[in-house]
């Protein structure tokens, strides 16, 4: 539940396919704030645009805009929320706390991105990246996350943090990267268990 009172001022510049958008789209919609998406039509080349560069200076979604602050990055916008309107379930204070999510967030910009994001980059977009390198980046993570969700049933805590919101958008729709997630059952349901978070919302497919 959200306790504070937020200014209807947070704008998420975002794209509907983009699974870096949709973690924040998602952790916005957990934590209960209202907010404006704005589209950015990456096929126009909108994220190039003088005007987005002033934001974004890596012509990037997402942007998230929350009256004065711009933060761009997904996780550091997931972190951004959390301090600024949840509560410290979703980003614990204590250091070996923080410590345990941080690893999963840094997971989220690299594992994760050379692996599921990379494949479903060149299976739906054409990217002319390593194919095989992503699968073999996706198995040795999937290996590990299935074996840390094996007896725990949160990435980071005993309850849903950040770093389950960071992890979840891209394993949702890895099959679109034609990656066989089949034998990772402890996986799964994870991300069964993320969908039924209050005030989940779904990642847009993009086929
Ligand atoms: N580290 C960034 C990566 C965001 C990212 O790669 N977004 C993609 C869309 S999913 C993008 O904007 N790509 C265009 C580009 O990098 O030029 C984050 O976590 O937000």
């Amino acid at each position: 539940m959200n306790c504070y009172d937020p200014p209807m001022t947070i704008k998420l510049y975002d794209n509907p396919v983009s699974g870096h958008s949709h973690r924040v789209r998602l952790f916005l919609s957990l934590l209960d704030l209202d907010f404006e998406s704005i589209v950015v039509d990456m096929r126009a080349g909108e994220h190039k645009t003088p005007d987005y560069l002033k934001m974004s200076p890596l012509g990037q979604v997402p942007t998230l805009v929350d009256e004065e602050t711009i933060v761009t990055d997904s996780c550091a916008a997931l972190v951004y929320l959390a301090k600024r309107y949840g509560d410290e379930r979703w980003l614990p204070e204590d250091p070996e706390g923080a410590a345990r999510i941080q690893r999963w967030l840094s997971t989220a910009s690299g594992e994760l991105y050379r692996g599921p994001v990379t494949a479903r980059a060149i299976e739906l977009f054409g990217r002319d990246y390593d194919y095989d390198a992503a699968v073999a980046w996706t198995e040795r993570l999937c290996a590990w996350m299935e074996d840390e969700l094996t007896d725990r049933t949160w990435l980071a805590a005993d309850h849903a943090t950040i770093a389950d919101i960071a992890m979840y958008s891209y394993l949702r729709v890895a099959d679109e990267g034609a990656l066989d997630m089949s034998e990772y059952h402890s996986i799964e349901r994870w991300l069964g268990d993320v969908e039924s978070l209050d005030g989940f919302v779904p990642m847009t497919r993009a086929s």
